[in-house]
């Protein structure tokens, strides 16, 4: 008698982890952004975030083909190169009450999109912004983006002379409040992060280094996956703890910062590089601008502002989304019209 196949692994809201993939990739073998779409489905899955309360929105590239790729029973957008953030703010705004996850490049973000991103970072909108950040135009065929460092090499030898946009630094300047970096060969690392991202209320942008195999992955690059092995230096060391875990996990408090998340959940930093406080803005720009300077790959968590109002807060929205609320409520009766046309007169 043939034995029964044991029943699927289940997270606490009773789904298996196939019922967070997506569909089959058609990236190159071994580009970060695989990688990247696998942490993805883990953390939603740890997370037990439900897969029809998530919206994924992206703009053009090949990281931003890749929502295609995790949580098929998700809403998702596939917008114009670089309007991805407009696209979200309308969306979020219709319903914030979705989890809302965007996926772009270091071209769409940093080059076409770099008017829209800005604006999206001062917002302080509930969503995840993740930058799949391989240095170059994947899609188009490896071209140098803004997010090149000074004097990395293309394959063919030609030399990027001018300075990389720190997006990491320029997100914290504008207003974001959950701001890191990760690598996409950091397994640990990149999966903490998007496990905090998920309990963070308000805008979280993550970097994460995602080598490009194909035309980016040489000598010369800094966004290689050597490069990354020989030089990321995590500045912390990012312990999560979700508010469903036990939270009475030992460790030397002397040593971490602590951070309480909205939902309850508790993300534990353990500080790594000097005594570094990622509640403290200037410092963290200064730090970023430093290790530019001194050709560094700093990754950890940043930033961090639990406290600052979202963009829905500043809205005085209702907790109903504007999308399900009846049109008797979102639009003022005849009379009040007539009321306001006569007072104009
Ligand atoms: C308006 C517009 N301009 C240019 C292009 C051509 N284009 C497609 S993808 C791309 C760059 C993508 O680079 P990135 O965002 O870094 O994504 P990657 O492919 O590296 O993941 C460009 C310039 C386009 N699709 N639309
Ligand atoms: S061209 Fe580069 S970025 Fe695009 S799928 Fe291939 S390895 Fe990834
Ligand atoms: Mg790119």
């Amino acid at each position: 008698m043939a034995t029964a196949a044991p029943a699927p692994k289940v997270n606490y809201i009773g789904l298996p982890i196939v019922d967070y993939r997506g569909g089959k990739s058609t990236l190159c073998a071994g580009c970060g952004h695989n990688a990247i779409s696998e942490r993805i489905v883990d953390a939603l899955f740890e997370m037990g975030v439900e897969p029809e309360r998530v919206m994924k929105m992206s703009g053009i590239g090949c990281s931003s083909k890749t929502p295609a790729y995790f949580l098929s029973r998700s809403h998702a957008f596939n917008g114009v190169h670089g309007r991805m953030p407009a696209i979200s703010t309308g969306a979020i705004l219709a319903n914030h009450t979705m989890t809302t996850i965007g996926v772009s490049g270091d071209g769409d973000t940093a080059s076409i999109g770099m008017g829209q991103f800005v604006h999206l970072m001062r917002r302080n909108l509930p969503m995840i912004y993740i930058i799949e950040d391989n240095g170059v135009y994947g899609l188009t065929k490896g071209q140098f983006s803004a997010t090149a460092d000074l004097g990395s090499k293309l394959k063919t030898g030609v030399v990027n002379d001018l300075p990389a946009i720190d997006t990491c630094a320029l997100a914290i300047q504008l207003g974001a409040t959950f701001v890191g970096r990760s690598f996409s060969g950091d397994k640990k690392q990149l999966l903490s992060m998007l496990k905090a991202a998920l309990s963070h209320k308000g805008t979280v942008m993550l970097d994460v280094i995602s080598p490009c195999v194909t035309f980016n992955d040489h000598e010369g690059s800094t966004k290689s996956y050597k490069f990354m092995q020989e030089n990321d230096e995590p500045i912390n060391e990012i312990g999560f703890v979700a508010s469903f875990d036990d939270i009475a996990v030992d460790y030397d408090s002397g040593e971490v910062y602590e951070v309480e998340m909205h939902d309850g959940s508790n993300l534990r930093l353990r500080k790594l590089h000097e005594d570094y406080d990622p509640t403290d803005k200037a410092n963290a720009v200064r730090t970023l601008m430093e290790a530019q300077d001194n050709n560094e790959i700093l990754t950890g968590i940043f930033y961090i502002d639990t406290e600052k109002a979202t963009f829905i807060d500043q809205l005085n929205m209702v907790n109903e989304p504007l999308a399900s609320l009846p049109v008797s409520l979102t639009r003022p009766p005849k009379s009040a019209l007539d009321a306001l046309m006569t007072a104009l007169k």
